[in-house]
């Protein structure tokens, strides 16, 4: 898989995303990723990318024609089916089921906007989808795109090393992750529970899942009501519970 990514800040995208899961990636030719960027594609003595928004008002707007231009330079670079994406404030809140579906394309165009964002004809004409990574604000795209990047990298077979799974990531199962636990055994007489030093694994994963619930429900209740629990679930849910009432 490609990503591309329209942006004023390319090294930003570039430089962050050589460390970690996304550089080893790359490394790899799991992924390829190249940045665009819009003033590039100015034609001006100034090289302007953005402009006074029609109507008035603070700030300031991104040009719709660097921007074209950027994102046909980004298309020809890629092939096979392609997907363009302006993340912004106004878009879908991306889900790890929205980042699954994104794992069927060969390539995946990011547009990260500046300012007060990007002409409304670009989204219109040029953009296929909006997302948008929670309901807060940030400075511009740049972020969002690599949030989006990393989190589609680790899905893709090969990028996670034997350590790490994709699978068993918190979100994929719709659960919170358990509490992880090394040495040494005591810190601040706060001791590890003893069921991870039994070398009991049915005991352990029984452990961890009822801790998966549990913190589920304490922490993301929202979670929990979306999700169909097993009976086995259910019980070791219901355990939990008990144990905190009781406490
Ligand atoms: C005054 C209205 N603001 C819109 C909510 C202005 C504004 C804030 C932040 C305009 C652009 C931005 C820049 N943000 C992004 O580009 C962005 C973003 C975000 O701010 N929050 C969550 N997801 C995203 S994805 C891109």
């Amino acid at each position: 898989m490609r990503f591309d990514v329209v942006t004023l800040f390319p090294e930003m995208i570039m430089t962050a995303a050589s460390y970690g899961i996304t550089g080893r990636a790359q490394e790899r030719g799991i992924v390829g990723l190249s940045a665009w960027n819009p003033r590039d594609y100015t034609t001006d003595r100034h090289r302007t990318v953005d402009d006074r928004p029609y109507g008035g008002g603070p700030g300031m707007v991104m040009k719709y024609q660097p921007l074209h231009d950027a994102l046909t330079a980004a298309k020809q670079a890629g092939f096979g089916s392609v997907k363009v994406v302006y993340l912004s404030p106004q878009g879908k809140p991306i889900t790890q089921a929205l980042l699954t579906e994104a794992l069927k394309l060969q390539q995946l165009i990011l547009v990260a906007g500046r300012y007060e964002g990007v002409d409304e004809r670009f989204v219109e004409l040029d953009c296929d989808d909006e997302w948008s990574i929670g309901d807060y604000v940030i400075s511009g795209g740049e972020l969002a795109a690599l949030v989006v990047i990393d989190a589609i990298t680790r899905l893709l077979p090969g990028a996670l090393g034997d350590e790490e799974s994709a699978q068993q990531d918190s979100h994929v199962n719709g659960l919170l992750d358990c509490p992880h636990f090394t040495r040494p055994e005591q810190v601040d007489g706060k001791a590890v529970p003893d069921v991870l030093l039994s070398g009991n694994h049915a005991d352990i994963n029984r452990w961890r899942m009822k801790q998966a619930l549990g913190k589920t429900w304490q922490k993301r209740p929202d979670l929990l009501r979306k999700k169909e629990l097993t009976a086995e679930q259910e019980k070791l849910l219901k355990e939990f519970v008990n144990q905190v009432e009781l406490n």
